[in-house]
C-alpha cells in the first residue's frame, strides 16, 4: 500500500490523545486537517504583509496583492483553467453554487426550462436550484441512483435533452464515494447546448481535476477539504460564460466607475468579488496547493483508493453491516449502516475511544431516503491516514458491535 505516513509530522493536530486514546481522524470529507506549512504561511502573512489588497499604493498592500493574485494563478494551474480570470474566490462550494444559481439562473432560466441534477447531490447542489426553480418557473428533474450507488445512465437520453438548460452534478459523492463520469456527462450536455456545473467539493485535492478536460462550464470547490483554511472556496467559470453574467453582490472592488445614479462593472473575476475578500484564506489556499503538489495528487488519489479498499474489505466482516456505494472504483470514504446501532450512537461510542467518524444524513437526505436508512456512519480518509488507523477503527467497531448487540 502507498505509504505517506512520513507526512504525519506536518500535521501537529494528529499527534494527540482524545479520551485517553490516540486520535484517529476519519472525518476528512467534512474538513481536512491543515499542515504546518499552511499554518506558517498564514502566520507569515499576518506578521509581515497584512494589508488590504488591490487598493494600496504602498509596500504592504502591494505584497498582499501579489500573494493574493499569485494564489489565483496557482488555483488556475491546479484545476487546469485556461486563465486565472476564470477563478472566482468565494466562501466555499455552497457559496459558489449559490452564485451561479442566483446570477446565471436569473438571466438564463425561464418558466418550463429543465434543471437536471442527480439523486446523489449534496443539499448545496439541490436547494439553490430548488430556489432558482421557484423564482423562474423552471422544472426540476433528476437522474436516479442505482442500488450499487452509481447513476442510472440508461435514463440519460430521456432526461438530458435540449429542454434541460442546466445540468448540475456532483463529481464525487460525499455519502457514497461514487466517482461520477463527469467528462462524459459534460460532453453530452455540451453537444445539446446545456450549461454544466460540477460540484467538486470531494474531488479537488483528492484526485486530479482538469476543468478543461472535464469540459464543464462551472466547477465549485472548498479550500477547507484540501488542507486550506475554512472560509475560502472557488468557483471556476468558463471565460465566455462569465463574460455574459451580471454581477452578484454590489460594492467596492467590483466596479469600474460609480455615479450617484449608476455604475459600470469590472470584468470577471473581480466583477464577482465585491468587498474585502478573505485575503489570508486565499493565501492559505495557495500554500495548501503548493503542499498538495509537493506530495503529488496522483499519489494522494492512489493512497486514498488503496486505503479505502482495505477499509471496505475489513468493514465487510463486521456482523450486521450494510456498506453503501460502489464496490470498485471509488473515492476515499466508506459509509455504512450497522444493524445493532443508530449512526449517532455508534459515532458517540467511537468518540469515547478517540475515533472521529461522522454519523447522520451528510446533507443528502434524498439519498438516505433512496437507500431507506435514517443515516449512515462514515469514515473518510486523507493521505495522512494509515492502514494501522483502519485497524484501530475496526478494533473499536468490533467492540461497538459487542456493546450494542
Ligand atoms: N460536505 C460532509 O460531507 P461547503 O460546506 O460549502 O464547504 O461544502 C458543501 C458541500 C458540497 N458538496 C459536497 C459534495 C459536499 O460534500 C459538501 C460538504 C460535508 O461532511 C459537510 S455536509
Amino acid at each position: 500500500m502507498t505509504d505517506l505516513s512520513h507526512l504525519r509530522v506536518d500535521f501537529p493536530i494528529l499527534h494527540q490523545q482524545v479520551h485517553g486514546e490516540p486520535l484517529v481522524y476519519f472525518d476528512n470529507a467534512a474538513s481536512s486537517q491543515k499542515p504546518r506549512q499552511v499554518i506558517a504561511e498564514l502566520t507569515r502573512y499576518y506578521e509581515l504583509d497584512n494589508a488590504n489588497v488591490h487598493r494600496g499604493l504602498y509596500e504592504l498592500s502591494n505584497r498582499a496583492t501579489d500573494s493574493f493574485e499569485a494564489a489565483r494563478k496557482k488555483v488556475a494551474c491546479f484545476i487546469g483553467a485556461g486563465s486565472a480570470d476564470e477563478v472566482i474566490f468565494t466562501r466555499g462550494t455552497t457559496e459558489s453554487i449559490n452564485l451561479v444559481a442566483q446570477v446565471w439562473a436569473a438571466q438564463f432560466l425561464k418558466a418550463g426550462d429543465v434543471i437536471l441534477y442527480t439523486g446523489m447531490e449534496h443539499h448545496s447542489n439541490l436547494v439553490p436550484w430548488q430556489l432558482a426553480a421557484r423564482r423562474t418557473g423552471a422544472v426540476l428533474k433528476h437522474i436516479p441512483v442505482l442500488d450499487d450507488g452509481t447513476l442510472d445512465l440508461t435514463l440519460l437520453d430521456l432526461l438530458l435533452t435540449e429542454q434541460a438548460k442546466l445540468f448540475a452534478c456532483v463529481h464525487v459523492s460525499n455519502s457514497l464515494g461514487t466517482i461520477n463520469p463527469v467528462r462524459e456527462l459534460c460532453a453530452k450536455a455540451r453537444a445539446l447546448g446545456v450549461t454544466t456545473l460540477i460540484d467538486g467539493a470531494q474531488a479537488a485535492g483528492h484526485l486530479p481535476v482538469n476543468v478543461r478536460d472535464i469540459g464543464c462550464d462551472f466547477y465549485a470547490f472548498s479550500g477547507h477539504k484540501m488542507c486550506a483554511p475554512t472560509g475560502i472556496g472557488v468557483l471556476y467559470g468558463k471565460a465566455e460564460v462569465l463574460a455574459k453574467m451580471e454581477p452578484w453582490h454590489g460594492g467596492g472592488e467590483m466596479i469600474e466607475s460609480v455615479t450617484l445614479e449608476a455604475s459600470t462593472y469590472k470584468a470577471a473575476p473581480h466583477r464577482f468579488e465585491a468587498g474585502t475578500p478573505d485575503i489570508a484564506g486565499v493565501i492559505g489556499l495557495g500554500a495548501a496547493i503548493d503542499y498538495l503538489e509537493s506530495v503529488g495528487i496522483e499519489k494522494i488519489h492512489q493512497h486514498g483508493q488503496e486505503l479505502t479498499a482495505y477499509a471496505m474489505q475489513c468493514l465487510a466482516e463486521l456482523p450486521g453491516i450494510r456498506l453503501l456505494g460502489p464496490q470498485g472504483d471509488r473515492a476515499s470514504l466508506a459509509a455504512f449502516a450497522l444493524a445493532c446501532a443508530h449512526p449517532h450512537d455508534l459515532v458517540e461510542f467511537a468518540n469515547t475511544h478517540g475515533l472521529a467518524l461522522r454519523g447522520g444524513h451528510h446533507c443528502t437526505q434524498p439519498l438516505m431516503k433512496r437507500f431507506k436508512v435514517p443515516g449512515t456512519s462514515r469514515a473518510s480518509f486523507y493521505f495522512y491516514n494509515t492502514a494501522a488507523e483502519v485497524d484501530r477503527m475496526m478494533d473499536i467497531l468490533h467492540r461497538a458491535v459487542t456493546f450494542f448487540s
